[in-house]
């Protein structure tokens, strides 16, 4: 018999625990890397929040200007333009592919990274005076505020924001029918749960809160 190697007994026995261990142990992982997935995701809109918190701390607007300076507005924000996710899941709130497509858009970047917030796209045409935020005195832009021009989720997907709904901006200016705005992620599904509707809002039944598996922080609600 062989005195050196493996014995076929021997061998089986190594794959059968080797098997074993593998089923054992595949589940757990791929359910840590997702639940640190979602952690990543939940910490970033946290960290997108504080950031529009500060830049409304400082200029005295929400990001949701479009014109030159802050008379137009847009319907969504995105962290990445070229990331957005589109489509909903199945049971998503009403007007839910409405985070993927609708409306006018800018990047979050013109508003945190650049000082850009009017019609301008992209790093041109910063700091107009009279255009975009002021450079100077006690309300001015202190930017920028996030360390990177674009920003996606742990799944390779830009957030979203729904603008639409920032308190004061003239493309949604109704306190009869109060929103809150999110900063929000798809999810691991890539897919939109939660209702994007003028018809949907903080005292609908059912309500604008987040749905489905989607990721988000409230960054502000219109009062009503
Ligand atoms: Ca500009
Ligand atoms: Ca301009
Ligand atoms: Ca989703």
């Amino acid at each position: 018999m062989n005195k050196k190697g493996f014995t076929l007994i021997e061998m089986v026995v190594v794959l059968a625990v080797v098997a074993i261990l593998a089923a054992i142990l595949t589940p757990t992982v791929a359910r840590n890397i997702k639940a640190s997935k979602v952690t990543r995701t939940i910490n970033e809109t946290q960290v997108i929040a504080a950031a529009i918190a500060s830049l409304y701390k400082d200029t005295g607007f929400w990001p949701y200007t479009r014109a030159n300076g802050p008379s137009g507005g847009v319907d969504r924000v995105l962290a990445n333009p070229n990331t957005v996710p589109t489509g909903a899941e199945s049971g998503a709130g009403a007007g839910a592919p409405h985070w993927g497509t609708y409306g006018r858009t800018k990047p979050l970047y013109d508003y945190l990274y650049y000082n850009n917030p009017d019609d301008d796209t992209g790093p041109n045409g910063q700091n107009q005076t009279g255009q975009d935020y002021s450079t100077t005195g006690e309300y001015r832009w202190r930017g920028p505020y996030i360390d990177k021009r674009t920003i996606d989720d742990a799944w390779g997907r830009s957030y979203v924001i729904n603008a639409r709904y920032f308190p004061g901006n003239p493309r949604f200016n109704d306190k009869t029918r109060p929103h809150r705005v999110y900063v929000l992620s798809a999810g691991p599904d890539h897919s939109w749960g939660t209702a994007f509707s003028d018809a949907v809002t903080r005292n609908t039944t059912p309500d604008d809160s987040i749905g489905g598996d989607d990721i988000g922080k409230a960054i502000a609600q219109t009062d009503s």
